[in-house]
């Protein structure tokens, strides 16, 4: 453990992240100076309960110079490096740590890391699940929702993390080492943040930057970028495969059809239970149970446990959640879709024509990488920023209506959907442009849905 005592820590955001992460900073002895551009009530509330603990902070404004003078600075993820005050800050070479890296270096247990573009907070969830079952303190924790820094607060420590690392949280890192890690997949998004997607794939690849012989790299055996993500790090590969049986040589897990099973690097396999018998859907849930399985079985978990824990996952929400059948038609909340690449896996879920939810805050990517994707769909709702962007993107695939917002496309839907139809919020795009989140997002979407039943 790093010694804080002494040090001057900046604290830039003061949102979850900026919160834990300067209580952290103080319960170790550090000075904070901690700033937010937002004077929000909820700001202000993380304010008065810094202040009260020794922090000074500054809401409304950051102070570039005081950031200068600090031997640390913490910014929330959601900053981006172009942001002018991680610019000042850069061009003086003052060094930045995320969260994440920050956390790390305060903790007491070892980690599980979990990144991908998606499938990453369901895995995560699952994993901490399993271990869970198995008699483990194993908080689930990171980009999921609660930050590293409260785990490094916890006390008595838990006997591992299990962290969800977004690319922003990698970003920022130096020494972060988990010891078991796992790339659920890898395609664009983020790149508003990050610039590139080459960008975006180096700051996931730093989660393999201070391997040893000793970790273990559970990767997606049939997604040729994301299994190329460790690159030569040093550590145990162990692949997941749902198309194809397991290649000769390889170590892992993959789905015959019919059983879920194990092959150890000795070669040995094990059965961990018949697909009957997992209760989630959709094949992309397959594999992140296969992933939180091999992850659970490598951090120690005994396979009974395993299998146990398995029978009872539940999907994470907004998450392919359905929210009410109404007149005959499903609707179903995966707002946690927002990128293409998660759009596109849960249109492939479908197995009923589907009247699609897409829009909110464009994050730099071509609507058309949709096109191909729409045998399903009957019909498109374009909502909010993006709305016009999408119907340009889609013009001749499919009929798409363009509406102002979340609400509005809710009702254009009820009008236009028919029984027997499912009516998919899988929107594609960030939510910021009308919510404070993804899951405020899902959260209104069910209760507008569910307000017709009253
Ligand atoms: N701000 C400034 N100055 C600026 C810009 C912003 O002060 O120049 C302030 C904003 O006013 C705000 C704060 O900085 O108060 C930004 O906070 P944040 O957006 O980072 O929010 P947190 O609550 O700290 O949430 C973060 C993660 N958010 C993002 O990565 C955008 C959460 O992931 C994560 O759960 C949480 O830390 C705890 O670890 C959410 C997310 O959307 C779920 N993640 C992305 C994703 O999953 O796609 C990566």
């Amino acid at each position: 453990m790093e010694p804080l005592a002494g040090r001057t820590i900046g604290i830039v955001g003061l949102a979850r992240s900026g919160r834990a992460a300067a209580r952290l900073a103080l319960a170790r002895g550090a000075r904070v100076y901690a700033s937010d551009l937002a004077d929000t009530e909820a700001t202000r509330a993380v304010a008065a309960e810094l202040e009260a603990l020794g922090a000074t902070v500054e809401l409304g404004r950051h102070d570039d110079a005081r950031l200068a003078a600090c031997d640390w600075v913490v910014p929330s993820p959601g900053i981006p490096p172009h942001a002018p005050v991680l610019r000042a800050l850069q061009a003086l070479g003052r060094p930045i740590l995320s969260e994440l890296e920050f956390a790390f270096r305060q903790l007491a247990c070892p980690v599980i890391a979990i990144t991908g573009t998606n499938g990453k907070t369901t895995t995560t969830s699952w994993t901490a699940h399993l271990l869970q079952g198995a008699g483990l303190r194993a908080p689930a924790c990171g980009n999921i929702g609660l930050p590293l820094s409260e785990v490094a607060l916890a006390d008595p420590a838990p006997d591992l993390a299990v962290v969800e690392a977004s690319s922003f949280q990698l970003h920022w890192t130096e020494r972060f080492a988990p010891r078991w890690g796992a790339v659920t997949s890898l395609a664009p998004d983020h790149l508003d943040w990050h610039g590139s997607f080459e960008a975006y794939v180096a700051a996931k690849a730093r989660m393999f930057a201070n391997a040893d012989p000793a970790c273990a790299w559970v990767l997606p055996g049939e997604d040729p970028r994301a299994r190329a993500l460790p690159g030569n790090a040093p550590g145990h590969r162990f692949y997941v495969y749902l198309e194809r049986p397991l290649p000769a040589g390889e170590a892992g897990a993959a789905w015959d059809g019919e059983e879920l099973r194990l092959r150890w690097a000795d070669g040995r396999w094990e059965t961990l239970l018949p697909r009957a018998e997992l209760p989630v859907l959709g094949r992309h849930n397959v594999a992140n149970a296969l992933m939180a399985a091999l992850l659970a079985c490598l951090a120690g978990a005994p396979l009974e446990a395993v299998r146990q824990g398995l029978r009872t996952l539940a999907p994470p929400p907004h998450r392919l959640q359905p929210v009410a059948t109404i007149d005959g038609v499903l609707w179903i909340d995966d707002s946690k879709a927002t990128n293409i690449a998660a759009t596109r896996v849960a249109l492939a879920a479908m197995d009923r024509p589907v009247v699609l939810l897409l829009g909110g805050r464009p994050k730099g990517e071509d609507f058309r990488a949709l096109r191909d994707a729409l045998g399903s769909v009957r019909e498109v709702i374009a909502f909010g920023e993006a709305g016009p962007q999408i119907a340009t993107a889609l013009d001749g695939a499919v009929p798409v209506t363009v509406v102002p917002a979340l609400r509005a496309a809710v009702e254009e839907a009820r009008r236009r959907a028919r029984p027997g139809d499912a009516v998919l919020l899988a929107p594609a795009c960030a939510s910021f442009d009308e919510f404070s989140s993804y899951e405020e997002r899902g959260e209104k979407f069910a209760a507008w849905v569910r307000e017709a039943v009253r």
